[in-house]
């Protein structure tokens, strides 16, 4: 059954690639033999995260404008925090990107975090893995940045876009570290608000060689995602990036960093934590209750 998904998908099937992400999401029997006989691929993945509500959303709908006209083919993933909090924004996100929701040239699917690792789906890289075996030209995988996701994005995209908004003065200095290490692109959205100017010049400054730990200088596009402003810019930088990187050391590690998940994921599969209070709790009354003991054998 999975041999026939799967030379679906490579023709481009689009609902044999949304019948697959079910079967991996679920962990039916056969998703593990599907992901073991995907082909190598050289799509590359585009990450867009930042801090909620920075108009990520608004910047793909836009990009995927750009995109789409020059007649390419784009699979969207967006991991949306599952938070009663974030519904109003996961509606928004469908809404926004209603128009494309049904356009041929692009695939849409949003995915709950269920809150179990930060900002990421448990099965984001497996569900990426999946895209890359179907024809797009483009990926782009939408997270927001809390807690730990923009790092563990950084492992999933091979071009990375941070998206942040022009905020008082000097708050630049206070951004975490981790998404200036991480940024491929800084977009600087919403730049229809007071400062932005005075915002970008900050981050240049932060971002200039001598300064940060990059050796080349990290790109700043001022957008305003909701008026398709700056957009053009930031598609053609991206895509001379797309290009650039081939087969380099990155690839490598980020593939390291991806199988290192996996494998992390894969040993954790069977631990719970509520089965291992039930243990505990039956093991302690007997005495002499040690830590290192009871985990040896585990
Ligand atoms: N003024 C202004 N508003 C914008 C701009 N871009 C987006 N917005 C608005 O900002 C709000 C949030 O935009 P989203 O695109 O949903 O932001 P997001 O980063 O995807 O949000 P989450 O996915 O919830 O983290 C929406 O109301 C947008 O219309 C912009 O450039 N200028
Ligand atoms: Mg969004």
């Amino acid at each position: 059954m999975w041999q026939e998904l799967l030379e679906q998908i490579k023709q481009g099937n689009v609902k044999a690639l949304a019948r697959s992400i079910s079967l991996v999401e679920n962990e039916y029997p056969g998703y593990e033999s599907l992901l073991q006989s995907l082909p190598s691929s050289t799509t590359k993945i585009i990450g867009i995260t930042g801090p909620p509500g920075a108009g990520k959303s608004t910047l793909v709908d836009a990009l995927l404008g750009h995109l789409v006209n020059a007649g390419k083919k784009v699979g969207v993933i967006c991991v949306d925090p599952s938070s009663p909090f974030n519904l109003g924004a996961l509606l928004g996100d469908r809404i926004r990107m209603n128009e494309w929701y049904t356009h041929p040239g692009v695939f849409i699917r949003s995915l709950a975090t269920r809150g179990s690792m930060g900002g990421l789906h448990p099965k984001i890289i497996e569900i990426s893995d999946l895209l890359k075996a179907f024809p797009f030209d483009h990926i782009i995988v939408e997270t927001v940045g809390v807690g730990q996701s923009e790092i563990e994005i950084a492992g999933l995209a091979d071009v990375t876009v941070v998206v942040v908004v022009p905020e008082a003065g000097d708050e630049v200095q206070t951004m975490k570290a981790g998404l200036m290490e991480i940024a491929d692109i800084f977009v600087v959205n919403k730049a229809d608000r007071p400062d932005a100017d005075l915002f970008v010049k900050n981050l240049r400054q932060m971002l200039a060689p001598s300064f940060s730990k990059h050796y080349h200088e990290v790109p700043v596009v001022k957008t305003v995602a909701s008026q398709n402003s700056g957009v053009k810019e930031l598609n053609e930088i991206l895509l001379k990036l797309l290009q650039k990187s081939h087969l380099t050391d990155k690839t490598f590690w980020l593939l390291a960093e991806r199988a290192f998940y996996l494998i992390e994921q894969k040993r954790m599969k069977d631990i719970d934590k509520a089965v291992l209070k039930k243990e505990i709790e039956k093991l302690y009354p007997k005495g002499n209750f040690n830590l290192y003991k009871y985990i040896s054998d585990k």
